[in-house]
């Protein structure tokens, strides 16, 4: 069960979900910031102003990461916090912090990996258009070309966009991410075409000002389907829905419309047309920008549906049994979709893949016993991971894996309702409690993926107490 020698093993966070102090050594307001303090958007109107707090216990937090024996970080910077207006004035402040953060991890020898944008796009922009503004994918050059600058010395892995279904769907379409807006289909295809021309001007400033070769990523939602089975015509129905027309009904969730402009050059007008029919023009000149050659693909994989091929091979989704496993954010339990993201994504586009976000949330506290026991995360992970070892055994190129998360933290629009972290953290003391799953991940990293092969749970040894005394039995599931 082991993975190859140099595989990576992380955790995953983002600047606004953990670090909190969002207006000291003065940061710049993002887009969050302001959604944040509208009226009935944010689960019990929480916000991200202290969050993990991390801005200040990130020394903590690292040498958490370092008991977990992490070999790698992903975090993200937060844009408005080295850049206030989002362009121009640089922080001094707001770099010295990252160089803290970033000079801690290299200190405990874990490597970070530095995603550029997590959603908290600043505020300064977003009233000059955002993402609407054609001048957007300039003004991610030069924040890139500040990051670059101050911090390729250290940082050679990078991610330019995280999903940007998300902050593109969510939130210029159905208004329940930041910045709320409940645009057009015209107006969404413009602003996606900004955003992935602003990833492609960023490789390219990535590419020019790194001081070290850089290994530079993307990270998209991983939204797939799984065949019912292994049968050709199921496989091939299950990749017809991944990346076929058809999944256009999705909308913003479509997934092609992300990845072919980015890692093919070609703008998905089949399935655009399916949506909008008077969309932005896209010239053979922007997609050239966006389809910059790229080291790595992301992939944020958390579920996926099944489907079978019905009349004519035609993809038909297989509803869920009732009952079947969920998370605490009622998403199902989907541990083979893993080896199919990886199996589907790298027949395409042919890159080497690094999962950079799995996980789950669930109903985690603090037990009698002082700690946090969450078998569930144990046993979800247990799967994703070997379900990700199939695809590594059969060859297919898997980098590494970040979980997510690192800490319990601001989970958007549901505030701080889902913990997803492997760490425990009382927003009330922010006291951090590492759960079981935490030292149960370090078995996993130490052994390189073997400590896989003998889940904990399944060779527990439960005692029980009869009238003929105490009996104890090897626990099988
Ligand atoms: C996302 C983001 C993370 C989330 C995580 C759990 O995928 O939505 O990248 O910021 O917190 O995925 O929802």
């Amino acid at each position: 069960m082991q993975f190859k020698e140099n595989f990576i093993w992380g955790a995953a966070t983002s600047a606004y979900q953990i670090e909190g102090s969002f207006d000291t050594d003065g940061r710049g307001l993002s887009v969050w910031d302001a959604f944040c303090e509208k009226r009935g958007v944010i689960h019990g109107g929480h916000t991200g102003k202290v969050a993990c707090d991390h801005y200040n216990r990130y020394r903590e937090d690292v040498a958490i990461m370092a008991s977990m024996k992490l070999q790698a970080y992903r975090f993200s910077f937060s844009w408005s916090r080295i850049l206030p207006e989002g362009v121009g004035r640089v922080s001094v402040k707001g770099l010295e912090f990252y160089d803290r953060l970033i000079d801690t991890l290299l200190e405990h020898d874990i490597a970070p990996y530095a995603t550029l944008f997590h959603w908290d796009f600043p505020q300064e922009l977003y009233v000059r258009g955002g993402w609407l503004n054609p001048e957007s994918p300039n003004w991610f050059a030069e924040y890139t070309s500040v990051v670059a600058d101050r911090f390729s010395d250290r940082v050679s892995d990078w991610f330019t966009l995280n999903e940007p279904p998300c902050f593109l769907g969510l939130g210029h379409v159905d208004g329940t991410h930041a910045p709320g807006l409940k645009l057009d289909w015209s107006d969404f295809f413009l602003a996606t075409k900004h955003a992935l021309m602003a990833h492609g001007r960023s490789v390219q400033v990535l590419r020019e000002k790194c001081k070290k070769t850089p290994n530079i990523g993307y990270a998209p939602i991983s939204h797939i389907a799984i065949p019912v089975d292994e049968s050709p015509e199921n496989i091939l129905a299950a990749e017809k829905f991944t990346f076929g027309t058809q999944d256009a009904a999705r909308g913003f969730w479509f997934a092609r419309l992300y990845l072919d402009p980015v890692l093919k050059g070609e703008w998905p007008e089949d399935a655009v047309a399916v949506l909008c029919k008077n969309g932005p023009k896209v010239s053979n000149a922007d997609l050239a920008v966006m389809n910059q050659p790229i080291d790595m693909l992301g992939l944020n994989f958390y579920a996926a549906p099944t489907v079978r091929a019905g009349a004519e091979g035609k993809p038909e989704v297989v509803a869920e049994n009732p009952g079947s496993p969920r998370t605490g954010f009622d998403w199902s339990i989907t541990p083979e979709g893993l080896y199919w993201s990886v199996r589907f994504h790298h027949e395409r586009y042919g890159l080497p893949v690094v999962i950079s976000e799995n996980g789950l949330s669930s109903l985690d506290w603090v037990h009698e016993d002082g700690k946090v026991h969450d078998p569930q995360r144990i046993d979800y992970t247990s799967r994703y991971l070997k379900s990700l070892h199939r695809a590594h055994a059969e060859g297919y190129a898997v980098d590494g894996y970040f979980h997510w998360s690192l800490l319990d933290n601001f989970e958007w629009a549901e505030g701080f309702k889902h913990r997803f972290g492997m760490v425990h953290v009382d927003f009330a003391t922010q006291r951090r409690t590492l759960k079981d799953s935490a030292h149960w991940y370090r078995t996993v990293v130490e052994s390189n993926g073997a400590a896989l092969a003998s889940n904990p749970v399944r060779n527990a040894v439960v005692v029980v107490e009869t009238s003929e005394g105490k009996i104890s039995t090897p626990y099988k599931c």
